[in-house]
């Protein structure tokens, strides 16, 4: 098997560099520099035409989108090693619930705080009003993340799984920008710390 990633320190692609890291399989790396435009290279674009990190070759199939990627891992080499829910089971229905919830609700609200704030944007298509409510959303959703946890240790089943290393890897990129206070959270802070102490992220760190 060849798997070869693609990608970017720092960006949506660490949370797939965690989860391969978790599963422990042998992969290649590509590291693109997106501020020289490496994504727009032709050989990229053949395997991404979003021309974003990050992307995934497995055998010769390209895949994008970091979410798509981290289900297709879990699904085919994450149960064997005990970091993802049986296809079918309830527990898998739980992690897809939560996944896609950390990407799409949670994710969305904290790419409209990045890109209304961040100086990757231009200044005039940044705006306030929309941080602001953006920001509203992020707060709600740290909150019911936080009630997610109370009395658990991980956000699907009893132990860790690919669900908390894509969630996590999210929040620690948002709070690495976005201002939070954590008073009201202490399930949240302890989850994160939890998770992102973790050997197999910790590799990813720098690399
Ligand atoms: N929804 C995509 C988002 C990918 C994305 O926005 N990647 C950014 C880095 S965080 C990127 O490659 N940006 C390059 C560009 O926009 O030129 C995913 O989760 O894979």
């Amino acid at each position: 098997m060849s798997i070869t990633f693609y990608y970017t320190p720092n960006t949506s692609a660490s949370r797939v560099h965690w989860v391969l890291e978790e599963l422990g399989m042998p992969y290649d790396k590509v590291k693109l520099d997106l501020r020289a435009g490496d994504q727009h290279k032709p050989e990229f674009l053949a395997i991404n035409p979003n021309a974003k990190v990050p992307a995934l070759v497995v055998d010769g199939t390209p895949m994008f989108e970091s979410l798509a990627i981290i289900i297709y891992l879990g699904d085919r080499f994450g149960v064997e090693k005990g970091l993802w829910p049986r296809v079918g089971s309830g527990e898998h229905a739980e992690a897809l619930a939560w996944i896609v919830w950390g990407s799409v609700t949670l994710g969305g609200s904290i790419f409209r705080i990045f890109h209304n704030t961040s100086e990757w944007f231009p200044a005039d298509a940044r705006n306030a009003i929309q941080a602001e409510s953006a920001r509203q959303e992020f707060d709600g959703q740290l909150k019911i993340l936080d009630q997610r946890l109370q009395g658990r240790e991980y956000l699907v089943g009893d132990r860790f799984t690919l669900v908390d290393a894509a969630n996590a890897a999210a929040i620690a990129w948002a709070l690495s920008f976005i201002k939070v206070d954590t008073s009201g959270l202490s399930n949240v802070t302890a989850w994160l710390d939890r998770s992102t102490r973790r050997p197999a992220n910790q590799a990813t760190q720098g690399a």
